[in-house]
């Protein structure tokens, strides 16, 4: 990609390639951008050139950053420059200019927030939830225009984030006032607090118009809410519910002071007064915002028809939970902007653009019971039992209350009405109570001090969060929890073998342990509910098969704490047989690349146990086995010494699995490129480690590749 081009919205929709709707002509290049930085450095300047030149460096280094999503610089290089201008405007205060990136905070806190007027009034958004509603939709829009159904419509699609409308103004490219969207005619007066913004310019760049009113959403990243609550349990302040409220609290802080401590971002998606600049179409609007400075979501993109609308709605819904911001829906634009016109809007909405919302990840219900839940390492989990609530698609009726400082920290209670999240494939869980409906009569949540299944001692060990039954595999619960492991398809892959006939034949006593399983008869299985002869034929079949497995798998299977299946690999490669693992003491494995005090504390003691020892013999014994690996001196593997970096999504590979390919294949994993980088690669829809690594020559291959890697070891 040459330089100063950004497309990264080329994608197909139904086999066809969508015009990648910004491209960037005006950036600054890399080469020029990096000279520059040097030549501050060096050459003689009168101090307001050198302050002049420092903004413009550190204002073009913000849009690379924000706007662009390609740094040319790393971080510390950027708090130079900034540091170099703090310094240079400290000893000349009179070169300060309002617009100067270190005159973020300025303001001093407000007694109250004034009213701004909006000169065009901020509409809402027709909502669709179902795929009729969207085609109900797209009807009106064909009838209104007088158009034959069969002709497709452009729209223009975008992500709907969940955060805060604003409106922003621009006077002869300055920032001068920003605006909630209150009830869409006057708002409040946010502009010291939008002014802390570090995405949103002070300052437009290239041709921009003299006057421009932009709208979009003021919100928090999941990875910048993830870090303030962190921050916020540390100092003992109250942790946010959700990315939206933290956003709201955020923006609506009287000292920008503390806004300004807040990770908000603003992605743009519209405009509302502009002199001095036309469009056509909504998404060329779109291009000219980032042209100009604005943050501009990059997976917005132009499709035609009702069809490519839903498949765009299909494509977000998948990326969703990947994503690192939070979106309720998408919307769609009638692009054409003659054609919103004729379309005009209806009862404060525009009948050109509609909401396709995703199904609601958090509802309301009632928390009838809690129970104790006992898992395979003895860890109890508190569980809900709800009142049933339709949520992200589902009926749920149960959800986690994860541990016993949860509950306190949340303060639930039996009869309490809790908000419920169920989000993709996560377990649900109980999200914060509605203390306004709490009903007179609750009850307290409390931890039994006997296990609720076996009756042995729960004990809560120091420093974990967790309370531990203590009954180890005379717990019925922990024997049926490892053996339902043992049996996954990540670990032994006996098909049919599921949680509930794992459970029956533990309260049957046919089976105490893993290896009792190699003992069934089909005349056994075949007397157990919902257990059809040709079922219990296929289960012992099914168990044949398994004894043929892998090391890693089996090392999994064991269900030792702390060893993942990423760890069970490792171990795998670096020991070759089991019978070296079983051996290995607390040095061997510590010389492991990625066993640390903990995991190998685990692995010493789980090897230590007779019990687990005897388990393993009859395993074998009945024939379960696996080819040896070969162990490879690390100098000799073939990535040895070669740094990789991951980016991008991948379709064979989870970022985990990747990872212990490559750490066996011999190579250091990275996290961040820089030109001691070997190779990055690069899966679908890199970013700016991608950008990064063209930009610093450093060699990128693709998922093909890493596979021919990976099947060559
Ligand atoms: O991402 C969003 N939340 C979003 C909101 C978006 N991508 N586009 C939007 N477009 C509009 C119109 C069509 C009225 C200009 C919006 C909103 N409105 C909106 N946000 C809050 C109320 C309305």
């Amino acid at each position: 990609m040459q330089p100063g081009v950004v497309g990264p919205c080329l994608y197909s929709i139904n086999g066809m390639l969508c015009p990648p709707i910004f491209s960037v002509g005006a950036a600054p290049s890399v080469a020029a951008l990096l000279e520059s930085g040097l030549t501050t450095m060096t050459a003689k300047q009168t101090p307001p050139q050198e302050a002049t030149k420092l903004r413009a460096e550190i204002n073009d280094h913000n849009y690379r950053y924000y706007v662009l999503d390609a740094p040319v610089i790393s971080d510390a290089q950027f708090d130079k420059l900034f540091r170099k201008l703090q310094e240079l405007e400290a000893q000349h205060p009179e070169l300060i200019t309002p617009d100067s990136p270190t005159q973020r905070i300025g303001a001093k806190p407000l007694a109250g927030f004034e009213e701004i007027k909006h000169t065009v009034p901020m509409l809402s958004l027709a909502n669709a939830f179902d795929e009729d509603e969207l085609a109900d939709f797209d009807r009106r829009v064909h009838d209104r225009l007088k158009r034959d159904i069969e002709a497709p419509i452009t729209y223009s699609c975008e992500p709907k984030l969940d955060g805060l409308a604003v409106s922003l103004r621009y006077e002869a490219g300055k920032l001068v006032s920003a605006a909630t969207r209150g009830d869409g005619y006057a708002g409040e007066d946010i502009t010291q607090n939008i002014r802390t913004i570090k995405s949103i310019p002070l300052h437009l760049r290239d041709k921009f118009p003299p006057v421009l009113e932009v709208r979009g959403e003021v919100f928090i990243s999941k990875k910048g809410f993830a870090e303030l609550n962190a921050r916020a349990e540390k100092t003992g302040e109250k942790v946010f519910v959700n990315p939206r409220n933290a956003a709201a609290g955020s923006l609506r802080q009287l000292d920008p002071q503390i806004t300004a401590s807040r990770p908000l971002t603003m992605f743009c998606y519209g405009v509302g007064v502009v002199e001095g600049a036309e469009f056509k179409s909504h998404s060329e609007s779109l291009q000219a915002l980032k042209r100009w400075g604005l943050r501009v979501n990059t997976a917005a993109a132009v499709v035609k028809g009702l069809k490519q609308c839903a498949t765009y709605y299909q494509k977000m819904a998948s990326q969703r939970a990947g994503l690192d911001y939070d979106i309720d829906g998408v919307v769609f634009k009638v692009d054409d902007l003659a054609l919103q016109k004729t379309l005009g809007t209806v009862s404060r909405a525009p009948r050109w653009a509609v909401a396709y919302k995703f199904p609601a990840e958090e509802e309301n219900t009632q928390i009838e019971a809690v129970d104790f839940q006992v898992g395979r390492t003895g860890a109890l989990t508190p569980v809900a039992r709800l009142k049933p609530v339709f949520v992200g698609g589902a009926t749920v009726s149960n959800a986690t209350l994860h541990n016993m400082d949860e509950i306190a920290r949340k303060d639930v209670r039996v009869g309490d009405t809790v908000v419920v999240r169920r989000a993709g494939d996560v377990i649900p869980m109980v999200v914060s109570v509605i203390k306004e409906k709490r009903p007179k009569q609750t009850q307290e949540i409390t931890l039994p001090s006997e296990c609720p299944i076996c009756g042995s001692e729960v004990m809560h060990v120091p420093g974990e969060a967790v309370a531990r039954c203590m009954g180890g595999l005379t717990c019925s619960a922990q024997r049926k929890e490892s053996i339902k492991h043992f049996a996954a398809r990540r670990a032994m892959d006996i098909e049919g073998l599921g949680d509930k006939l794992v459970e029956q034949l533990v309260d049957h006593d046919l089976i105490h342990d893993a290896a009792d399983l190699y003992t069934l008869k089909a005349d056994q299985l075949a007397g157990l509910e919902r257990m059809a002869e040709k079922s219990a034929d296929n289960v012992i079949a099914a168990l044949e098969k398994s004894k043929t497995t892998t090391l890693p798998r089996f090392i999994y299977a064991l269900g030792i704490r702390e060893v993942g299946e990423t760890i069970a690999r490792t171990l795998a490669h670096a020991f070759g047989r089991l019978d070296k693992l079983m051996a290995a003491d607390e040095e061997a494995l510590l010389a492991v690349n990625d066993v640390g005090p903990i995991v190998a504390e685990y692995v010493l003691h789980f090897f230590q146990q007779a019990s687990n020892r005897k388990v393993i013999e009859r395993l074998q014994h009945a024939g379960v086995h696996w080819p040896a690996i070969e162990v490879k001196a690390a100098e000799d593997l073939p990535l040895a010494g070669k740094t990789v970096v991951l980016t991008g999504t991948f379709t064979h590979f989870s970022r985990e699995d990747a990872k212990a390919h490559l750490l066996a294949l011999g190579a250091k994993v990275s996290g961040s490129v820089s030109k001691k980088t070997d190779f990055v690669i690069a899966g679908e829809s890199a970013g700016s480690k991608l950008t990064k690594a063209q930009n610093l020559g450093v060699t990128v291959v693709d998922e093909a590749t890493l596979q021919k890697w990976v099947a060559a070891l």
